[in-house]
């Protein structure tokens, strides 16, 4: 059991009040219906209005949803994920460290292919190379995806190009918004980020146990901590209005789940034609590139196939970029 993981009953409060959004649900019912008393009704009313759930009402005459939720109860994505893979298992927290932590806990039977682990806040988000992740309760997504892929460890980082891929089309797709990916998976809109992706696994030398795509949307914030302000944003700030976390998620599961058949059906080559369809860093690019202990400025050339990125140099040298960072130069 996975301390402060969601109640499946409190999944199914907020399912019924949703079902029922147009009528007062008399408490009594809802105690009856779920199993649980009417004091624990009452609490759990309580905790949903701490997540910012509007909820119209009084223990003794009944409760009523004033607007649809953007709470990111299972029952409410899996409606919307009816046939998917990607999301089949959802385990939602309201507080956690990290939801890459646990899920590189979970096993092949509490964590199958296309588990999906997701908070409403992290108390210790983490970014790639021990860099944290601010995580902002209710504001952002922070969810993590479990594969269990047929394929080889030097498939990892095309993993992760496809969760930049999914990431970019949710975004998209939903907001309107215009948005880019930075080599490797930094979403940026108007040239901040907004998504960072954190991909973890567990494997051996021939074979991937499971990959964790850990993926951090900021989406409803109203501002950015001090620190973050020049780099990064959220949609909101970008879109000037507020945006359905639900629908975010949603479509970012159903992207994933279908540029992983895409992956295993045509192979890697089909996730770099994505990926570089979605991103203007793929070529032609200047930028400064900080990569093993060195660095240097060039132009980029475009992704191999194994989803390294190509450099040449200002001095002409060809580099291949594994792994690193990369910043625009204008
Ligand atoms: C990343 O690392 O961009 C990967 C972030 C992955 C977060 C998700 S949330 C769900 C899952 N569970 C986790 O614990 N993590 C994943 P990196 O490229 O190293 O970027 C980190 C840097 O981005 C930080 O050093 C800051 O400069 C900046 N940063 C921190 N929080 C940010 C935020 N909310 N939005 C934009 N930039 C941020």
């Amino acid at each position: 059991m996975i301390a402060g993981v969601t109640d499946h009953k409190i999944d199914r409060l907020v399912h019924l009040l949703v079902k029922n959004a147009t009528v007062v649900v008399p408490g009594p019912k809802i105690a009856e219906e779920i199993g649980v008393s009417r004091t624990t009704v009452w609490e759990w009313i309580e905790k949903l209005r701490a997540l910012g759930v509007a909820i119209k009402g009084h223990p003794r005459y009944g409760y009523q949803l004033e607007r649809l939720p953007d709470i990111l109860a299972p029952s409410l994505i899996r409606s919307e994920l009816p046939h998917g893979e990607i999301g089949h298992k959802i385990i939602h927290l309201f507080r956690t460290e990290s939801t890459n932590s646990v899920a590189l806990q979970l096993d092949a039977q509490s964590g199958p292919h296309g588990t999906v682990v997701i908070a409403e806040e992290q108390t210790a988000g983490r970014g790639r190379l021990g860099r944290t992740w601010y995580s902002e309760k209710s504001s952002g997504i922070y969810c993590s995806i479990v594969l269990r892929p047929p394929l080889s460890p030097a498939v990892a980082p095309i993993l992760t190009l496809l969760a930049g891929v999914a990431a970019h089309h949710a975004v998209e797709a939903v907001t309107g918004l215009k948005a880019d990916i930075r080599w490797p998976n930094d979403l940026l809109v108007n040239g901040k980020k907004v998504c960072g992706i954190l991909t973890e696994m567990k494997a051996e030398m021939d074979r991937l146990h499971m990959v964790v795509l850990g993926i951090g949307i900021n989406v409803n914030h109203n501002s950015m901590p001090e620190e973050l302000r020049e780099i990064a944003t959220s949609l909101a700030l970008e879109g000037g209005r507020k945006y359905s976390r639900l629908q975010l998620l949603v479509e970012l599961l159903r992207g994933v789940e279908r540029y992983y058949h895409m992956l295993l059906e045509q192979g890697p080559s089909a996730i770099v034609r994505e990926w570089s369809a979605a991103s203007t860093y793929a070529e032609g690019k200047r930028v400064r590139v900080k990569s093993g202990g060195l660095e240097y400025s060039g132009v980029t050339a475009g992704l191999e196939p194994s989803g390294a990125l190509k450099i040449i140099r200002d001095d002409g040298k060809r580099e291949l970029l594994v792994a690193g960072e990369i910043t625009e130069l204008r």
